[in-house]
Formats: structure tokens, C-alpha cells, sequence
């Protein structure tokens, strides 16, 4: 097992990582920006480095200051959590370079899975079922409008390199295809340096359906269930919850099966979620890999019982994987709603300052992953999540009332939060059914 490992993050997911690390025996080593020398995970980590000033692209983002923090502490592993680093091959390789682990997947497997067309192409050859769509990248407009002939209108165009929604464009009639072709090849040029963009028929309503698996260095793969997140605004997520109330038993194991086969045919290694659409009949199509840990992994752990976070760390030190697909029991319902210094009633335009009185909900069934404390200043520069309330029961509806009793018991004053918010939806007819889909918030009146 590690010694030391340090934690290329900020926030609520570092300090979920420092515990998990607390917990098996190694200790921490928290960096941060300038912008974050009061943050929690500065203070509870072991030791603490410096990175750079308060602009990511100077600290989070900064590789060599960060591999050289390993070298001055003496870290042996690095554990990238969620967003900044995570998903950078690039980042990867040169841990890798130094003698240091990564604790994540392959360099090739971030590669191949990074690229949407290839990693497509992977998954539908081991019959794991797709969109249609074009076969490979498209060229130009009438390639495009070739393609959406026969596939048939609305279509989506992608980027390649995309992922999270960016340069994405719906395009429902030939006559908008031109324009749209273009804004994509710019948009997808402009956040990723690589214009290539692919059609795919579009799917209306469907629900966004994540599977997390686990993998080890020794072959052996499970799956956790799934998550649903179609509760989302932009392609942030609002609410998640573990098991998606449109998957009965026989479906999660069909979205297991298929989300084990795409990890299996990219020799995938350590904690990933399969991205599936669900669409009104049940049909499922795999969207893509997220190659890391997600903001939204606690409620999987909250109805599996299997600690996510500790198991990447394992499994980074070559251990084998200890938890058999049969073991793992699928029970109760979690729910998590994620809260954000905002304000919805202005377009939920960030709200970042000093927190005054803060009260955090606890209770039987109630987790709150978060990095705040009273007195604590939440810097303008980054996300404006500040905690993810997470509650468990046996049944949806018991973990509904709980999750609105845990709401209507959080204070935090001095900033604008989301929670009033996420009672209203909570209180909503549509939720409490069930019946989301990743249209819900834009038609939810407020
Ligand atoms: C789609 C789709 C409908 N049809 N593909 C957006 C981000 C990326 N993960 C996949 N995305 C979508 N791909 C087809 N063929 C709708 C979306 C989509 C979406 C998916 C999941 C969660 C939120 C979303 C918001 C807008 C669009």
C-alpha cells in the first residue's frame, strides 16, 4: 500500500479522498491555490503545498507544480479526484513518467475512451447497443446532410473529442444543418483544439442513465448499479439517485452486462461510469465513459455498501478486487441533491462569499459530503457546489421525505444556496413519480 498520496483537488471531493486515505493508513497531501489557503481540505490533509496563484490554469491545472509537490513531500501516488486533471492522458503519462501512480485508468484507455467516435466504434463491435448514426467523423455539409438523410431528422451533431455537452448541436430540418455544422466544428475546435465532429440520430427525452463499475490490475470487473441523473440544467446535475426509478432488476442487470463489456473491451482499470440514454421504450444506447471518480458517487455507495473511493486507492496498489458481482446486494433507495452557492431566481448566477451560520443536517440515513465550515469565504474562482446532501431509505419514497426534512433543516446564511429550490422540485407531481427526463428542470416553472 501507498505511504503518502496527494490530492490533486479542491474541495468536498478532496476531502472525501483524504478520509478514504485516513481510513487505510496513508497519509495526505493536500495542494491548493492561493485563493484556497483557509480551505478544509488545506487543513484537515497531513501536509499542505502550495501550487500557484487562484487561476486554475497557474494551480489545479498546473502539472509540474503539482508532480513537483510529490517530489518535495515525498508523495508516492497521485489521486486526481473529479474535474481538473482527471481525464487528462497527458497528465496521466507524465505521473507515470516520474515513477509516481496514478490512481485512475491507463493512459490508453483515457486515450481511446476520450475519443468519442473510437470509443463507439469499440462498444458497438462487442454489441453493446449505440445510436446510429454517421460511421466515423464528417467532413463537410454534405456529408452531414447525406448522413441525415438516412438517418432521418432531428439529429445531433458531436464533437469528437466532446463529452459533458460541449459542441453539441440539435439540428431538426436540412435548411439549419449548414449553420449548425459549422457552430460545432468552432465550438469543438475552440474547447478542445480538434474540430472533428460525428451525427447521431437524437434521442427526445431521454433519461441519462450511469452505470459505475469497478476493475482491478488482475481482470476482474463488477458494476454497481446504476444512477440516474436526468435531473440536470445545462448538463450540471441537480439531483442523482441510486437506482434510477425506470430500471426494474432485469434491466440493471442487461446495463450491468453491457457496461462490464464496454470496461472489458478497452482493458479498462480502476473506478469508471458507463453513460447510457434510456429512451421512452426502455432502449438503452451507450453515450461514453467518464474515465474518473463522479461528484455523484456516494449515493452508489450509500445502496451497495462498497466504499468507491478506497477501492480505487486498492486497486491502484495492485490489489486484487475482493467483492464477487453475486455479493453485491442492490438495496433501498439514495438520493442526492447537490448545493450550490446560487441563485436560481436569477438564473442561478453564482453567489460566492462568506459563509456566517452554517447548519448541517445529520441524521439516521443522512450523508453530507462537503468542505464548508461558518466563517469559511467561498472564493469566486471555482465551482459553486458547495456540499452533496445525500439521504438513504428502504423505498424512493421514504428517501424523498427524508431528503426533504434534511432541506428544510440546512442553514447557510451570508450566501444565496440552491435549497429552496430543491424543495420545490422535491414537492414536484413529476419527480415524485418518477417521471424525469433530462427535459424536466428547463419545463419546470419557477
Ligand atoms: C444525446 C442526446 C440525445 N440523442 N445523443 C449530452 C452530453 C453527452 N454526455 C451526451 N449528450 C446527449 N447526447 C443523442 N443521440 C442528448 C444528450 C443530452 C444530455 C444527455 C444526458 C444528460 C443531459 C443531456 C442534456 C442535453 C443533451
Amino acid at each position: 500500500m501507498f505511504n503518502k498520496v496527494l490530492i490533486a483537488n479542491r474541495g468536498e471531493i478532496a476531502v472525501r479522498i483524504i478520509h478514504a486515505c485516513r481510513e487505510l493508513g496513508i497519509s495526505t497531501v493536500a495542494v491548493y491555490s492561493e485563493a484556497d489557503r483557509e480551505s478544509l481540505h488545506v487543513q484537515i490533509a497531513d501536509e499542505a503545498v502550495c501550487i500557484g496563484p487562484k487561476e486554475v490554469a497557474k494551480s489545479y491545472l498546473n502539472m509540474k507544480s503539482i508532480i513537483a509537490a510529490c517530489e518535495i513531500t515525498g508523495a508516492t501516488a497521485i489521486h486526481p479526484g473529479c474535474g481538473f486533471l482527471a481525464e487528462n492522458s497527458k497528465f496521466a503519462k507524465m505521473v507515470q513518467a516520474c515513477g509516481l501512480k496514478f490512481i485512475g485508468p491507463s493512459v490508453s484507455s483515457i486515450d481511446i475512451l476520450g475519443n468519442k467516435i473510437k470509443a463507439k466504434r469499440l462498444v458497438s463491435e462487442v454489441g453493446v447497443p449505440v445510436v446510429s448514426g454517421s460511421s466515423g467523423s464528417v467532413a463537410n455539409v454534405n456529408e452531414a446532410l447525406n448522413v441525415a438523410k438516412k438517418i432521418g431528422y432531428p439529429i445531433i451533431i458531436k464533437a469528437k473529442a466532446g463529452g459533458g455537452g460541449k459542441g453539441i448541436r440539435v439540428v431538426r430540418s436540412a435548411q439549419d444543418i449548414e449553420s449548425a455544422f459549422f457552430l460545432s466544428k468552432s465550438e469543438a475546435e475552440a474547447y478542445f483544439g480538434d474540430g472533428e465532429v460525428y451525427i447521431e440520430k437524437f434521442i427526445e427525452n431521454p433519461r441519462h442513465v450511469e452505470v459505475q463499475v469497478l476493475a482491478d490490475e488482475h481482470g476482474n470487473y463488477i458494476h454497481l448499479g446504476e444512477r440516474d441523473c436526468s435531473v440536470q440544467r445545462r448538463n450540471q446535475k441537480l439531483i442523482e439517485e441510486a437506482f434510477s426509478p425506470a430500471v426494474d432488476a432485469n434491466l440493471r442487470k442487461k446495463l450491468g452486462d453491457a457496461a462490464v463489456k464496454v470496461a472489458k473491451a478497452c482493458e479498462y482499470v480502476n473506478a469508471g461510469t458507463v453513460e447510457f440514454l434510456l429512451d421512452k421504450n426502455k432502449n438503452f444506447y451507450f453515450m461514453e465513459v467518464n474515465t474518473r471518480v463522479q461528484v455523484e458517487h456516494g449515493i452508489t455507495e450509500l445502496v451497495t455498501g462498497v466504499d468507491i473511493v478506497k477501492a480505487q486507492i486498492k486497486i491502484a496498489a495492485n490489489k486484487k478486487l475482493n467483492i464477487k458481482q453475486e455479493k453485491i446486494n442492490f438495496n433501498g433507495h439514495s438520493i442526492e441533491c447537490r448545493i450550490n452557492a446560487e441563485m436560481p431566481e436569477k438564473g442561478f448566477m453564482p453567489s460566492p462569499g462568506r459563509i456566517d451560520e452554517l447548519y448541517i443536517p445529520c441524521g439516521n440515513g443522512i450523508r453530507v459530503d462537503h468542505a464548508i465550515y461558518s466563517g469559511y469565504t467561498i472564493p469566486p474562482y471555482y465551482d459553486n457546489m458547495i456540499a452533496k446532501l445525500m439521504v438513504y431509505d428502504s423505498t424512493r419514497k421514504e428517501a424523498i421525505s427524508k431528503m426533504m426534512s434534511a432541506l428544510a433543516e440546512f442553514i447557510v446564511s451570508g450566501v444565496h444556496t440552491n435549497i429552496d429550490f430543491q424543495l420545490k422540485i422535491l414537492r414536484n407531481k413529476d419527480f415524485r413519480n418518477g417521471n424525469v427526463d433530462i427535459g424536466f428542470l428547463s419545463r419546470l416553472k419557477y
